[in-house]
């Protein structure tokens, strides 16, 4: 039987590239010198996609592609997908939700704790001897404090699962008031802010939530207010987000997401006042391990004539 041809727009790990080569006709995208000859020499076989969130497939290729019908992505976010453009053909999306919310709602907690108790700096106090000549300023407590979570949708809650257990005070914002979710519910996030030591934004990326947090939330944060980013670079107004810090309007700042990444603003790298990682959150060996087999069960499903497991609506 012929295997189904897949367009793989970036590089997996070694263990999906392996059974992705066995199960399909592989056209490895980033290889080609010439991307448009590449995706003209195989447009009339492909017919899935397998991309990576950050990756994502625009218009055009999903023009290039005349017997597309589904399009794979290892991760949650498909905030770069032209998901209109694939809905106006009936190209099916599908993305890699649950088997990565416990790991983001992880490097969130680990943010927050990392800049409020300035662990790379104590680190780097510790390597330098300097703690030898004297004790290290101190630095500002987390637990039982208060948290506002931007989002409140499986991300939003695994953190605030977290922070529970540091006794903090909860509260979010979300798109609509959650009936499942005790936690108080703010009007708006300048008042979310207002009323938080620490605003952790967790929203999905897309057109929806583009600069979402600006200049009026680090204003209602406040100099003692920490902010985390979980989400996507582009929820935030990245200007007001470095003008905040660098005029110390708030406290700091955990990134681990930017605008134009992985080039980000080099602006970043002289602050004191933040932690940044690299979009890792999903980063663990087994969560990747978890995002590549839901990639891979969706292209199968959809080959087989299955109902795919986590379809994108
Ligand atoms: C990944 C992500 O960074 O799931 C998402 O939306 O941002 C991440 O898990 C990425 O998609 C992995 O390549």
């Amino acid at each position: 039987m012929n295997k189904p041809d897949v367009l793989v727009t970036g590089p997996y790990p070694p263990w999906d590239m392996e059974p992705l080569e066995a199960q399909f006709s592989v056209h490895k995208l980033w290889e080609a010198a010439d991307r448009s000859a590449f995706i003209a020499a195989h447009a009339d076989k492909i017919k899935a996609i397998a991309t990576r969130g950050e990756l994502g497939v625009n218009a055009d290729l999903i023009g290039a592609l005349p017997h597309l019908e589904i399009i794979s992505c290892y991760g949650v976010g498909t905030d770069a997908i032209d998901l209109n453009a694939a809905r106006a053909r009936m190209i099916k999306v599908t993305n890699t939700p649950d088997v990565l919310t416990e790991d983001v709602a992880d490097i969130a907690i680990g943010l927050m704790l990392s800049i409020a108790r300035q662990m790379p700096k104590a680190d780097a106090y510790v390597r330098s001897g300097n703690w030898r000549k004297a004790n290290m300023p101190l630095v500002t407590r987390v637990c039982g404090k208060r948290l506002g979570v931007i989002g409140m949708g499986r991300i939003g809650a695994a953190v605030a699962r977290r922070a529970a257990g540091f006794d903090m005070k909860i509260s979010y914002c979300n798109r609509y008031v959650r009936s499942d979710v005790a936690y108080p519910c703010a009007n708006s996030i300048v008042d979310l802010a207002r009323h938080s030591d620490f605003l952790i934004a967790t929203v999905a990326g897309g057109a929806a939530t583009a600069k979402l947090i600006g200049a009026e939330v680090f204003d209602a944060l406040g100099e003692q207010g920490f902010f985390i980013n979980v989400a996507r670079g582009s929820v935030v107004d990245e200007a007001a987000l470095i003008d905040a810090l660098n005029q110390n309007k708030i406290a700091g700042a955990g990134l681990d997401v930017f605008l134009n990444e992985p080039n980000i603003d080099e602006r970043f790298f002289t602050m004191e006042n933040v932690v940044l990682q690299p979009h890792h959150g999903s980063g663990t060996i087994e969560t990747r391990k978890a995002m590549g087999n839901l990639v891979r069960a969706n292209l199968d499903a959809h080959f087989a004539g299955q109902a795919l497991l986590t379809e994108v609506k």
